[in-house]
């Protein structure tokens, strides 16, 4: 039987309770189950599982079974009618079959550029009973229902919008062939290369689920802080069996149980295959994902047997058939669908007389037809309405399905399946005869598409289930809502300086309560912590504006009395993640995306320990790029020896090389306030006045200095990615040019000192504001005069500031030396550089420093060793210097260490 009551309370409440009214009660129920045990096990599961949900209902905590049997959670009796025309959806889905399997193999019979057939093919289903009867489209104050489809389904959705009218039967040509004249069709969702269409990009699998949580809880948020009213939408979320391997898919369920999203509705495409194989071939996935999601506290439905399988169900009165269901594995329930009936007959119902009774009126190819109840639109409409309709709890539905199903031998069930691209003509003959696709036998070769006539019953009732629903999906809006930003005025504190030391970090802080009081942009602020808050000097914003938990706060806060208690409300602004950069990710996306899902413009903020954001969470961060989030990533507590004694895994050197990767990341690593107030008033006027779909990331630091007043006219300069910030002296015979940038500024300030005091050498020192952003715009102009080679060349900023400076050109980094070298190329006489390769260390800042060779004596040894290759001083002199400067050179080069 599979009931486990998995309450160690219970029991032992009942055997201490002196109440005799319950004992009478335990005693009397003990007595019906005791008789109906003896013939119905389990029956006697099925009204324990009821009893139990009638007692929930009621306002009663009971507690919950891992498992149930191996049937639908809906029985035959509990249906409701199915409220659409059954045949005609039945073609619908029949032409979208074909015309998705039509795409890919057509794609492939001339290139090679793949695709996937298997699995829209397991999915029609799933999706049609959505697209004719629950999936909004949004109208009037009603959001559109937020869906992510499965990504390498997208040959489905591209099929039904061909139907709908929204593609053209070019456009289905070029699928994945984007850059072919007249454009193509993106491989998966990818709102990037199709923003009018996709919303959600999906294929990174267990990225759409976990961002799928987090979109319905940041749906909640906007709705409690009254950003949005009208009646709720929902987020659908299809996910592959095999995608729920990923830890990101499973990881955040717990959240959407807490939060009681029932808002938020979860498909489990169960076909039972991933890739390679079978996901469970041992074991049954829909039973193990059942007890996963019921723990963390979700309503599970699950659709494992089509209509065919009632009448068994019911003719079975020993409980046989669910006992012989439960002990079938997934591998063989793969078997079945590429076995003759025959076979099934013989290794299924045969292992027990009884079941062989049971399906003795029966024919072979009748069993073979036994539909799983992914398959079944009567089954999926009941799931999904109870679904919608559940009050208090996130729901997974849980669907079994065939893999590539009416592939036939091409692929149906086989292990195959996930990477049939390409079908014979017999294949294709036989797909189109068994959906009844009406195309001629000497077309089927080519595998035309196919749209019915525009007045033809299918047609119209395609489109009037659509318009009835709102309107087409997946649709994205284009709507740039504004924000009114003003300028740098906005932070003019930080502009002025301070004596006082500060941290970079603390700056932002100073910033962020700034923003958080401008009356016109306060509010769209979003601060996301990864319960970091109080690193990072943010524990005074738990008061002021409230950490967001639907529930406010039911207890007695233990600092109270203090002024800066751990405040939860309703209504609070702060999402507080928790330590969970994942998951922190996923909301700052769905902030970050809030202009075009709901309309309302939110700028999330989202600061974290640098070393656990692009290197832990690279693929959402890449993902942010692709859905045109916007919004601030803080990379605090960063620098390879800044963050002096966390050591290896903690300290960052290399988060802005991973920033350089992702197009529509702006990179910044500010040194000073000031720079942290010009870069990010730029920013909220790129993103939330002028609409540009970038995202900015900073890095912040923890060391304490004085912050100075902004010099006059370096505005520029700090948003191109590169100003001089303090000249040498100019009565030096020698010159050379420090860059740098971040709290490291003062290695280099340092060896400026040094240098002029000691070596007679003026250095300028400059603060590298972005090596990402000096490298692209070159790279851009090199590239221009590459194809334009007789037109006068372009600069580009970088080469416009340098070629004004002389002497040799040195660069200093707290991050590794790719960070600097960048912008080599495009340096007169060439960059050497210092930076921090390796693993990192716990020891102060100083001993790191000399460790990684970037502290002001090892940045004079550079500039010296630079001006003596120019045969600007003698080798002599950097030796000399190199000993003055007690700077061991036979010391192991830390990379390597
Ligand atoms: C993070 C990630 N790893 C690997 C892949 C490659 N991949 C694409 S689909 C797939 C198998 C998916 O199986 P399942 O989730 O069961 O979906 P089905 O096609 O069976 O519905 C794999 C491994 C991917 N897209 N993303
Ligand atoms: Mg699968």
């Amino acid at each position: 039987m599979g009931c486990v009551y998995n309450s160690p309370h219970m029991s032992q409440e009942i055997k201490t309770t002196s109440d005799s009214k319950l004992q009478r009660w335990v005693e009397s129920l003990e007595q019906v189950l005791g008789s109906v045990l003896k013939s119905e096990s389990e029956q006697a599961a099925l009204i324990m599982d009821r009893l139990a949900q009638r007692l929930r209902e009621s306002g009663i905590n009971v507690p919950r079974p891992v498992n149930t049997p191996y049937i639908n959670s809906i029985p035959a009796e509990e249906q409701p009618d199915y409220p659409g025309d059954r045949e005609l959806e039945r073609k619908i889905k029949s032409y979208i079959r074909w015309n998705a399997m039509a795409m890919v193999v057509k794609a492939n019979s001339f290139t090679n550029v793949g695709g996937h057939i298997s699995t829209y093919a397991s999915l029609a289903t799933l999706y049609e009973v959505g697209f004719n009867h629950f999936f909004h489209g949004g109208n009037g104050d009603r959001t559109a229902d937020m869906i992510y489809f499965q990504g390498h389904a997208s040959p489905g959705n591209y099929a039904r919008a061909f139907l709908e009218g929204r593609l053209t039967e070019q456009q289905l040509h070029n699928f994945r062939q984007e850059l072919t004249e007249g454009g193509g069709l993106s491989s998966y969702p990818h709102p990037y290369l199709m923003p009018s269409f996709w919303q959600f990009p999906t294929v990174s699998m267990g990225l759409g689920p976990i961002m799928s949580i987090y979109q319905a809880r940041f749906n909640r948020y906007l709705r409690a802080r009254g950003f949005i009213t009208g009646e709720e939408a929902k987020v659908w979320c299809f996910v592959g069996d095999g995608e729920t391997d990923e830890p990101e898919t499973l990881g955040a369920l717990t959240l959407a149980a807490r939060e009681k999203l029932d808002n938020l509705v979860w498909v489990v495409n169960c076909n039972l295959q991933r890739l390679d194989g079978p996901v469970r071939g041992n074991g049954k996935i829909i039973q193990e994902l059942e007890g996963v999601f019921r723990g963390a506290g979700w309503n599970v439905i699950k659709v494992v047997w089509g209509s065919e399988w009632d009448a068994l169900l019911e003719a079975d009165h020993t409980g046989l058939l669910v006992k012989r269901m439960e002990e079938a594995v997934d591998g063989d329930y793969q078997k079945y669908v590429v076995e003759p009936g025959s076979y099934i007959r013989r290794h299924f119902f045969g292992k027990y007389p009884e079941l062989l009774h049971l399906v003795n009126g029966l024919t072979d190819s009748q069993l073979q037809k036994l539909r799983r109840g992914g398959h079944d639109p009567k089954k999926v409409y009941a799931a999904y309405l109870a679904a919608t309709t559940h009050k208090g709890q996130p729901t997974v539905v849980l669907a079994k399905t065939v893999k590539g199903y009416g592939l036939g031998e091409a692929g149906e069930g086989r292990n195959i399946s996930h990477q049939q691209k390409k079908m014979n003509e017999k294949e294709l003959r036989e797909f189109r005869s068994r959906f009844g696709v009406p195309i001629a036998d000497e077309e089927v070769a080519e595998a035309p598409f196919y749209r019915p006539p525009a007045d033809s019953q299918e047609m119209k009732y395609l489109l009037e289930r659509r318009q009835a629903l709102g309107g087409s999906l997946p649709a994205r809006s284009d709507r740039q809502p504004t924000l009114k930003i003003t300028g740098t005025d906005m932070f003019a504190e930080l502009l002025k300086g301070s004596q006082f030391e500060a941290s970079t970090t603390m700056q932002f802080v100073r910033l962020l309560s700034l923003l958080l009081r401008n009356k016109e942009v306060g509010r769209h602020v979003v601060p996301i912590i990864p319960d970091e808050g109080r690193t990072f000097g943010m524990d005074a914003l738990f008061r002021e504006i409230g950490i967001y938990s639907p529930k406010g706060q039911l207890y007695d806060p233990v600092d109270s009395a203090s002024l800066l208690y751990y405040h939860e409300a309703k209504d609070g602004q702060i999402l507080e993640e928790g330590i969970n950069e994942a998951g922190s990710m996923a909301s700052f996306i769905a902030a970050g995306t809030s202009y075009t899902t709901h309309g309302v413009p939110m700028i999330p903020f989202f600061i974290y320990y640098s070393m656990f954001g692009f290197q832990r969470v690279g693929d959402l961060i890449w993902l942010a790029g692709d859905i045109k989030a916007k919004g601030f990533l803080l990379g605090a507590t960063a620098g390879r020896t800044t963050l002096n004694g966390e050591g290896l895994q903690h300290q960052d050197g290399h988060s802005h090389l991973m920033a350089s990767t992702v197009p529509t990341c702006r990179a910044y690593d500010p040194a000073f306030g000031y720079e942290l107030a010009v870069i990010i008033a730029d920013g909220l006027k790129r993103m939330y006045v002028n609409g540009e779909d970038l995202f900015y990331y900073l890095t912040l630091y923890n060391e304490n200095y004085p912050m100075p007043p902004m010099p006059a006219g370096v505005e520029e300069g700090i948003l191109k990615g590169l100003y001089k910030y303090q000249a040498g002296p100019a009565d030096k015979p020698l010159k050379a040019q420090i860059i740098s940038g971040g709290s490291i500024i003062h290695s280099a300030l340092k060896a400026q000192q040094i240098l002029a005091e000691r070596y007679n050498v003026s250095a300028d020192v400059w603060s590298a504001t972005s090596y990402k952003l000096l490298r692209g715009e070159a790279v851009h102009c090199q590239r221009w005069n590459m194809l334009h080679p007789t037109e006068p060349p372009r600069k580009s900023y970088l080469e416009t500031v340098l070629e004004k400076e002389t002497g040799a050109f040195v660069a200093v980094s707290d991050y590794l030396r790719l960070v600097p070298d960048q912008i080599a190329p495009w340096v007169p006489g060439g960059l050497f550089t210092l930076g921090t390769d390796g693993f990192g260390r716990s020891d102060t800042r100083a001993t790191l420093r000399r460790f990684f060779e970037i502290d002001a004596e090892s940045t004079v040894i550079a500039t010296l060793y630079s001006l003596a290759k120019r045969g600007d001083l003698p080798r002599e002199t950097v030796h000399q210097a190199i000993r003055d400067l007690n700077v061991n050179p036979d010391k192991v080069y830390p990379y390597f260490l």
